[in-house]
């Protein structure tokens, strides 16, 4: 009875053991979108992608309320910062991949009013093994700058109102 026990609680340790090392789960969050204050020209996304128990790739990013998204890299080439389009992104088991200013990014266009005006989009990240992650950006309208419009017209309010940010 005594070692038939002392099987269970070993076999109860492997299960612990196991859980344990699928601890992490794939995660995307502090996803944050920097709407270009020029209209026409593509605003900018970033956020951060906590690897799950495998190794998968970031290969697409999609909303509904946009015209087009891409994922982009800034890499510096003679001195000069260039982007180039990214087809997919390494997400290594358990590792943190980060989209932040001056390197990875996602490049969108024409984020729609509504979603402006909610000052979030609604964003799908899908991965390499078919997980679909359903992210809500927080859309931040860059404070004072709207250079083509400043002398234009006089519509600096409803750029007051966020240039806290
Ligand atoms: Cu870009």
């Amino acid at each position: 009875m005594k070692k038939q026990l002392s099987i269970f609680f070993a076999s109860l340790a492997v299960i612990f053991l196991s859980a344990c090392g699928q601890g992490d789960v794939l995660r995307v969050d502090d996803v944050v979108i920097n709407l270009s204050p020029v209209d026409g020209n593509p605003s900018s996304g970033y956020m951060t992608i906590h690897g799950g128990p495998d190794d998968v790739s970031l290969v697409s990013v999609i909303a509904d309320d946009v015209m087009r998204m891409e994922m982009h890299e800034t890499v510096e080439k003679d001195g000069m910062a260039q982007m180039q389009s990214l087809k997919e992104v390494p997400v290594p088991a358990g590792e943190k991949v980060k989209f932040e200013p001056g390197g990875k990014h996602l490049m969108i266009w024409g984020v729609g009013g509504g979603s402006i005006h909610r000052g979030s989009l609604r964003m799908i990240f899908i991965f390499s093994n078919d997980d679909r992650i359903q992210v809500d950006g927080v859309i931040k309208q860059i404070g004072g700058a709207k250079p083509e419009k400043a002398d234009a017209d006089a519509d600096a309010s409803d750029t007051a109102e966020d240039s806290t940010s």
